[in-house]
């Protein structure tokens, strides 16, 4: 039997010490995530916490806990300047001379955790690059192409993580015995084609005219343009279905709708987006907002929404095809040309 590759080892090659020592940070406050999870009810986890995220939602306690965990991590780690979590208004500025930024969705499909169903941390590293200043949000206003790595813990029906530093993506399991994050896949691909596509159904009446069309054209299956039939899967947690394309392909999508005016999509640019078109893009799929390739869209903000369509690279392409024949941008409005 060939010896196991733990994220240690892997980190020790494939990393820079600043994002292997950030890395590892981030996986040990996963595990203790991970046993709060484990013990679920009991670890009196479960239910609301009281109070609202910036971004006006109901936060259950374990939202609360993890970002907590994962705050105080980060902000101890030398190599973090500066962290900003889906959780909280304000960007939480580090250590001045660390050379990186660190975003997370601290619990990624929180109105699962009660239920007993798979939630997970979403984390993006960023590039920075005022040494010797205290880190502000303008720092983090960086388009996701200079991310310098990007991932996720998911905890399912086992733990895993999946992470590119830029140069594929790595998928690693979580030993219960050990304790350890051992590697399973060092070069995860998606396949260019897909049959099966993930998105909010009872929003379709909300939902632009290319995003009807390119649902209407799957749904008739072989009786349609598209002459083959194609399957839905919705986890309802954006971290189980894009884990569920890496494993064996897809298309998730989170379009803009107009259920509640003045929201440009439901997903975050910063948190979750950028960071899952990372690894999408690293493993061979795409991302793009219907219009616009997600990560070479300029943040204009910390909290920033966005729609989203990722995984097959052939899918990506059609939706875009759609949005540029309707001469329509991603939010609705018509497109210049
Ligand atoms: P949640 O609010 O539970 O954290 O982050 C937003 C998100 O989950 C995604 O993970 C998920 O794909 C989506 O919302 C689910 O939204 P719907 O409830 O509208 O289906
Ligand atoms: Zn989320």
């Amino acid at each position: 039997m060939t010896a196991q590759i733990t994220l240690a080892d892997y980190l020790q090659t494939h990393a820079t010490p600043a994002l292997a020592s950030t890395l590892t940070t981030l996986a040990t406050a996963s595990v203790a995530i991970n046993h709060l999870l484990d013990k679920g009810a009991l670890a009196g986890i479960h239910g609301e916490a009281g109070g609202q995220n910036v971004q006006g939602e109901a936060q259950k306690k374990l939202d609360v806990i993890s970002n907590d965990l994962l705050l105080n991590a980060l902000i101890h780690n030398p190599n973090c300047a500066g962290v900003a979590s889906e959780e909280l208004d304000e960007i939480s500025p580090a250590n001045d001379d660390g050379t990186l930024l660190v975003t997370f969705d601290p619990l990624d499909g929180s109105s699962n955790i009660d239920i007993n169903m798979t939630v997970g941390t979403i984390f993006s590293i960023l590039p920075y690059h005022n040494q010797g200043q205290k880190a502000t949000e303008a720092d983090f206003l960086q388009a996701g192409k200079h991310q310098v790595g990007a991932g996720y813990f998911i905890y399912g029906t086992s733990t895993m993580l999946a992470v590119t530093f830029g140069q594929g993506v790595a998928m690693f399991s979580f030993d219960p015995m050990t304790q350890t994050y051992i590697l399973i896949n060092d070069n995860v691909r998606i396949s260019e084609q897909t049959a099966e596509y993930a998105i909010n159904a009872s929003n379709r009446r909300y939902w632009l005219p290319p995003v009807q069309q390119y649902i209407e054209e799957l749904v008739q299956g072989d009786t349609g343009i598209r002459q083959k039939d194609y399957n839905t899967r919705w986890v309802a947690a954006m971290i189980a279905d894009v884990h569920r394309i890496l494993i064996r392909g897809g298309v998730f999508m989170y379009p803009y709708d107009t259920k509640i005016a003045g929201k440009a999509g439901k997903l975050r640019l910063m948190y979750e987006a950028n960071p899952m078109s990372f690894v999408i893009e690293q493993a061979g799929g795409a991302s793009t907002d219907g219009v616009e390739r997600i990560m070479d869209i300029a943040p204009t903000n910390i909290h920033q929404r966005i729609p989203v369509v990722l995984g097959a690279v052939e899918e990506v392409a059609y939706v875009k095809t759609l949005h540029d024949k309707a001469g329509i941008l991603a939010n609705g409005d018509k497109s210049s040309e």
